[in-house]
């Protein structure tokens, strides 16, 4: 039985040893040491010897499979390191391509907005922020447009259900700083404004840039001044403007402003001289101050600089176009 137990023993470890895969490893746990394996066999068969053999062939059995076990052991680590080591070569395989990396950027319309704020605070403005849910004091009643005004009718309002609204521009703000600040006042208000709205040059929700000069003997030269001298620093070149009367509210005189662009006269932006219903409303003595207010929409200056004629190409957000104007 020793011999027979030796060559059993012998023959395992060698065949362990050449077991190149899990799988065939595995077979030989099962071979040998599985329900029906060869040790387990013999160690039932413990019971048919005579009681005095029993604890030696026990011994000599439970030896050979503990030399079974720890070869199995020896092995599967075995395995287990060549496999590392196969996939560590791939990991640093030197002739890959290097990996891509897609930074972010600022999207078209902020960029334009950051602009416009530096060549503001360039000029001695500070930027002014206010809420966009409003009520109709602010967005209407202290801009000079009373109910039933018809200029109510012009913005076509989003009311929320306790009659708030989502201001329907940014002068709001500048109400709230007339109000709060003492003249002098040099502020640009750059946010996002809703009007019920969608076309190819509409959205309801977009961005405007309003800005509010106050001071002694401001007058419509101050504004016009400023007006040009922006659209000068922004367009980076001498831009052609034409100042067209028009009709706001809150200014008193009012005008459109257009610029000629390739395809002609392209309107830009509205202003006026702050009217004095305003001013009086916020508090500001209007024998002493004047001002000027102007406002546009920054996705469409944004549209202007770069020939883009969709405005609603700013909210799909394809990749390509985002990344073509980063
Ligand atoms: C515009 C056009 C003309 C404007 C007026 C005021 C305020 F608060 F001072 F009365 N803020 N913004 C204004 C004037 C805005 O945007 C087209």
């Amino acid at each position: 039985m020793a011999t027979e137990l030796d060559t059993l023993r012998t023959d395992a470890l060698a065949r362990i040893k050449g077991a190149d895969t899990d799988r065939a490893l595995e077979e030989l746990r099962i071979a040998y040491l599985g329900r029906n394996g060869q040790i387990t066999k013999r160690l039932k068969s413990i019971k048919t010897l005579p009681k005095d053999e029993r604890p030696a062939a026990g011994a000599s059995i439970n030896a050979v499979r503990n030399a079974i076990e720890a070869a199995l052991e020896e092995q599967n680590e075995a395995l287990l390191r060549s496999a590392r080591s196969s996939n560590l070569t791939e990991a640093i395989d030197v002739t890959l391509p290097g990996r891509q990396r897609h930074g972010g950027g600022h999207h078209p319309v902020n960029q334009t907005i950051t602009r416009i704020e530096s060549i503001f605070v360039a000029a001695g403005y500070r930027i002014a922020v206010g809420p966009e849910i409003e009520d109709d004091y602010h967005n209407f009643e202290a801009l000079n447009i009373p109910a039933n005004h018809p200029a109510r009718a012009m913005h076509d309002t989003f009311y929320l259900t306790d009659g708030s609204l989502l201001r329907t521009h940014t002068s709001p703000v500048q109400v709230r700083v007339m109000q709060t600040m003492p003249p002098p006042i040099r502020i640009i208000c750059p946010g996002r404004v809703y009007r019920k709205d969608l076309d190819r040059t509409h959205t309801p929700m977009f961005h405007q840039v309003e800005g509010l000069v106050i001071d002694c003997g401001i007058s419509f030269a101050d504004l016009k001044g400023t007006v040009l001298g922006f659209l000068n620093e922004y367009f980076e070149r001498e831009v052609e403007v034409r100042f067209r009367p028009s009709y706001f509210p809150f200014t008193e005189p009012s005008a459109e402003v257009d610029i000629m662009g390739a395809k002609g006269w392209t309107e830009i932006m509205g202003c006026g001289m702050v009217h004095p219903n305003v001013l009086s409303e916020c508090g500001i003595d209007t024998e002493i101050y004047s001002g000027f207010a102007f406002g546009f929409g920054a996705d469409r200056m944004t549209m202007l600089k770069y020939g883009i004629n969709d405005l609603r190409m700013f909210f799909e957000n394809d990749i390509r176009f985002l990344q073509q104007l980063a």
